[in-house]
């Protein structure tokens, strides 16, 4: 029997037919589209019609292939929402995370409610586009659409809701919010009434793994298919990225490469304590109630900005051709901090990064090797800065890391990544979050016992490639120079 998974990143979304025979998982891509924001005036919002367009077309060509899936799901980016109305109705487009709405909102909302009683409560990193600062926006815009929701769902929960008339919440996409509390495992009254929201939108938070209602009537009519359960696997694409980690032993680092980089470990509790408040870790509510030990870094997003200004200049190139030109550019000529917020929100990259440069007396990147060079050196080397924290926080000594997602496909950079480590990088699977997604539904339909079952399967099912690390000493001397030029010490 098939199943069908549904992975919708920031930048691109793909479904997956999933096969298991012999403790072996087949995967087949089906159907990817692109994922592309719209800006309307000032705002930025996801396309969700267009997304949710996708998703149809998805089950027709599983139907047209002749498949009659057992069960899907859909995982995608975190943080981001839908409101819903009295009528059943959507309210509004959602924004997107990187819309400005939400520019110094966060410490207005630090001033209120005190920045380490959101950690305690929360456990979750601040980012100033969390759900909280998003809603906390929309207050402060006086934005009419709050006086009109009743309930509040994130994407995949949307999206679910759209196929299925069912609205429920789902746990890891929950905790992403920074308004769920890990410890009283519910929503956090005493932040929702801080910020002015209403504790009734948030509905009962189902298990990744649990049944969430079946295809509706009339999407079987207009499709022509028939009926198909719907499973809440880990939603946030990040927890189902990691529950596809081809661990074999309970202690190991990742990196979730995409769009973003995601990097930790898992942990059977949140971690919350001054060490990770300080460093701004973050504890994302995982499959079987893990939590991911972690922290963003701003990840292949910024390459991906700078070939969309390139584009827009007339000049296209592929990511290969950039990684390409990244390689001929000379070594070790100039580093930015990848997180600095900068280098958040959309726009041009090239310009920002000479910005960065030029403040901190370095030359300055001009062509688009040396622009690329300078984002993948800076991501390699903001990795080992990472790991470094999180052996820190978590008392860990991890012998490798684990990379997994579509920037695995960058080789130069799981190379620069393992010499700026000085550890082995395990590179896959690519379709990290598809492949957790199908695994969380075989546990809901019982042929997993646990995610470490699933994560045996995944590394007998899947090639993972090695790189060893090389030029440690160039490396570790670059490592130095970086940390100087971008201010990043521990103290
Ligand atoms: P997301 O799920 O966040 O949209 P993906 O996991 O699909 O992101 O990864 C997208 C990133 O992978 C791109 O930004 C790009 O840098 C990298 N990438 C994709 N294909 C290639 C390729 N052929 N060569 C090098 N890098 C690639
Ligand atoms: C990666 C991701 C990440 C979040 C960000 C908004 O796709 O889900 O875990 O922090 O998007």
């Amino acid at each position: 029997m098939s199943i069908l998974a549904y992975d919708l990143g920031a930048s691109s979304g793909r479904v997956l037919l999933g096969r298991l025979t012999d403790s072996r998982i087949e995967v087949e891509e089906i159907h990817r589209f692109s994922n592309d924001p719209v800006k309307v005036g000032e705002r930025l919002h996801w396309d969700i019609l267009r997304l949710y367009h996708e998703v149809q077309q998805g089950l027709l060509k599983a139907k047209h292939m002749g498949v009659n899936p057992s069960s899907l799901a859909i995982d995608s980016w975190s943080v981001d929402f839908g409101l819903i109305g009295e009528t059943g109705e959507l309210l509004g487009n959602p924004y997107h995370y990187r819309d400005w709405h939400t520019h110094g909102v966060m410490e207005e909302v630090h001033g209120q409610l005190g920045k380490e009683f959101i950690f305690q409560h929360t456990g979750i990193q601040f980012l100033t586009f969390n759900t909280m600062y998003q809603l906390s926006a929309m207050r402060k815009a006086k934005s009419p659409l709050l006086e009109q929701a009743k309930h509040f769902l994130m994407i995949p929960d949307l999206l679910r809701y759209f196929l299925t008339g069912e609205m429920v919440n789902e746990f890891s996409n929950a905790t992403s919010t920074q308004l769920y509390n890990p410890l009283q495992q519910d929503w956090d009254d005493e932040l929702l009434s801080g910020i002015s929201i209403p504790r009734s939108w948030f509905g009962k938070v189902l298990e990744p793994g649990s049944a969430a209602g079946t295809i509706r009537s009339s999407v079987m009519t207009d499709l022509g298919i028939g009926a198909i359960p719907v499973i809440a696997v880990a939603e946030h694409d990040t927890g189902s990225a990691v529950a596809a980690v081809p661990a074999l032993e309970r202690s190991f680092a990742y990196l979730s490469c995409g769009t973003w980089s995601l990097m930790g470990t898992e942990t059977p509790q949140p971690v919350i304590n001054d060490d990770t408040l300080r460093f701004n870790f973050t504890n994302e509510g995982g499959v079987g109630r893990t939590y991911r030990l972690l922290k963003n870094i701003m990840g292949l997003w910024i390459l991906q900005e700078a070939r969309r200004e390139w584009e827009r200049q007339g000049t296209s190139y592929s990511f290969p051709e950039l990684v390409h030109m990244a390689e001929q550019a000379p070594a070790f000529a100039s580093w930015i901090d990848p997180d600095d917020e900068l280098f958040l929100h959309a726009g041009d990259m090239k310009t920002r990064i000479r910005q960065y440069c030029r403040n901190t007396g370095q030359p300055l990147p001009e062509t688009p090797g040396e622009v690329t060079r300078c984002i993948l050196e800076s991501l390699a080397l903001k990795y080992r800065y990472v790991l470094e924290l999180t052996e820190r926080v978590s008392g860990q000594r991890f012998n490798g890391l684990h990379m997994v997602g579509g920037g695995i496909q960058n080789r130069l950079l799981c190379q620069w990544t393992a010499n700026s480590i000085q550890k082995p990088v395990w590179a896959g699977p690519a379709e990290a979050s598809a492949i957790g997604n199908l695994a969380v539904q075989w546990m809901a339909q019982g042929k997993f016992a646990d995610i470490w079952e699933a994560r045996r399967v995944i590394a007998d099912s899947i090639s993972v490639e090695v790189y060893e690390p090389a030029e440690s000493e160039a490396w570790e001397d670059a490592y130095g120079r970086f940390r100087r030029v971008t201010g990043l010490f521990v103290h």
